[in-house]
């Protein structure tokens, strides 16, 4: 299935989050790890920005979602700021506080969030960081593994493990974005996690 989407805004302070009414879905990761990618993979079109820099996203951007043949928007995806890039981290840490927290503790319709780590690179203390602060929050978590495309058969089966011992509470979910893999099992947890 093929899902129409439109690009709400670019917000960088609490004042400019659009209106909360339809449930969202959160892209929580460091730097480079794929969240815009996963973004266009799932809805089918390249409306997030990609780039190989690191660092680039420094706001939150919101994307409406609607499902082909309905007539309003069912749900919203936010493509949050990546972490954990070393040339900015003032910045980051400053809009951390303003803004991303701030969203993360008390946006009231956020119904998921979507905690992405590289397949390819071991768990990083700041991802554990962010699984514990989402913890703390109340926050459902996931944690996507992405760029599954890059490992096969046995170094994926090892790369989730590491995962799943890093996390010993969360689910860790292939992807890639690259081939699909993984897609309509993301879909099937973005559909239960707002029915709820
Ligand atoms: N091989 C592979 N590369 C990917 C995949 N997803 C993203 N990338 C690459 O990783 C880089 C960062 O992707 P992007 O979506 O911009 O990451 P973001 O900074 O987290 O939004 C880009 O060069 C992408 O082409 C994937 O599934 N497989
Ligand atoms: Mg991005």
């Amino acid at each position: 299935m093929r899902v129409l989407s439109r690009f709400l805004c670019a917000a960088t302070g609490v004042n400019q989050f659009p209106a909360s009414a339809l449930p969202e879905v959160a892209f929580l990761g460091r730097s480079n790890v794929g969240k815009s990618s996963v973004i266009n993979s799932l809805l089918g079109t390249k409306i997030a920005k990609t780039s190989s820099t690191p660092g680039r996203t420094r706001s939150i951007n919101f994307f409406e979602v609607r499902w082909p043949g309905k007539p309003q928007p069912e749900l919203v995806f936010a493509d949050l700021p990546g972490y954990g890039y070393a040339k900015v981290p003032k910045e980051v840490a400053a809009s951390w506080s303003a803004f991303i927290e701030p969203y993360l503790k008390e946006r009231k319709t956020l119904a998921l969030c979507l905690a992405l780590v590289d397949l390819n690179v071991p768990p990083q203390e700041n991802d554990k960081q962010l699984l514990e602060f989402l913890d703390g929050a109340g926050r459902k978590a996931l944690i996507v593994g992405t760029k599954a495309d890059k490992l096969s058969g046995n170094t994926l089966r090892r790369a989730l493990e590491n995962f799943s011992h890093a996390a010993p509470h969360a689910r860790v979910l292939p992807f890639s974005a690259r081939t699909g893999h993984g897609r309509d099992e993301l879909w099937q947890e973005i559909r239960a996690a707002i029915r709820e």
